[in-house]
């Protein structure tokens, strides 16, 4: 690298904290009754590379999840009741909102709130990915025959989503079981989403373009493969300890 080349990055990058910073100001004001707030991604942009690139999830995280977060704040305004609950139990609760068009504000923002924070604990870099406790793989076994097995309906599950939403892992009445959800609805949208598909997430995958396209185009399928390299399996078999 030139120092010329070095010299333009750095004011590049200067630039863009100044952008950064500058934009952080002009959205602060509004945010005194900000009910949901966006946690630390667990680990860094470029973690989950080669199988998600830093571009990607810089753009998924700041962008997209952040967006959901912002719109489910601004249709909680004015609604002391429903702000005071935690996204888990606004999720779960959304049957009982009987206005339709904030019900369906909550449905859309809320669950791609909740999804997304599922979805950055779901994963972690190649090296730490590790693999189901005894208690897990048992119970994989038990309902689809094998690891392989597991695999295989979870990404049929993932392929077979028409358009946007999410392939998932459920624990229901103590048995395992693969389902999907259309756009940012979750197995815990009891009321919403068909009974069958109901249950306790213990994995999900989001399979929206905006979560691949710029590393995997239209190969949904290349990506379903990729990201089984970066399941974090501790954190999936807590959730089914749990
Ligand atoms: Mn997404």
């Amino acid at each position: 690298m030139t120092t010329d080349n070095h010299l333009s990055r750095r004011d590049f990058v200067m630039t863009g904290a100044l952008a950064m910073g500058a934009s952080l100001l002009s959205t602060r004001s509004v945010s005194a009754a900000d009910a949901h707030s966006q946690e630390t991604l667990p680990y860094a942009f470029d973690a989950l590379e080669p199988y998600i690139d830093a571009m990607t999830m810089e753009i998924h995280y700041g962008k997209h999840h952040a967006a959901y977060i912002k719109n489910l704040n601004t249709a909680l305004e004015g609604q002391a009741a429903l702000s005071a609950l935690s996204i888990d139990q606004l999720v779960t609760g959304l049957e009982k909102v009987d206005d339709a068009k904030l019900q369906t504000a909550l449905r859309n923002n809320g669950g791609g709130h909740w999804n997304h924070t599922f979805f950055w604990k779901s994963m972690t870099s190649a090296v730490k990915s590790g693999k189901p406790s005894a208690e897990l793989a048992k119970a994989i076994d038990s309902a689809f025959g094998s690891f392989a097995e597991f695999q295989t309906v979870f990404a049929d599950a993932a392929a077979k989503r028409f358009g946007s939403g999410w392939a998932w892992l459920i624990k229901k009445d103590g048995a395992l079981k693969v389902t999907s959800t259309p756009n940012q609805d979750n197995p815990l949208m009891t009321g919403l989403v068909p009974d069958s598909d109901l249950g306790t997430p213990i994995l999900g995958l989001d399979v929206w373009e905006h979560a691949y396209y710029l590393h995997y185009q239209n190969r949904r399928p290349d990506y379903v493969t990729a990201w089984w390299n970066v399941v974090n399996w501790d954190e999936v078999s807590a959730r089914y300890a749990a």
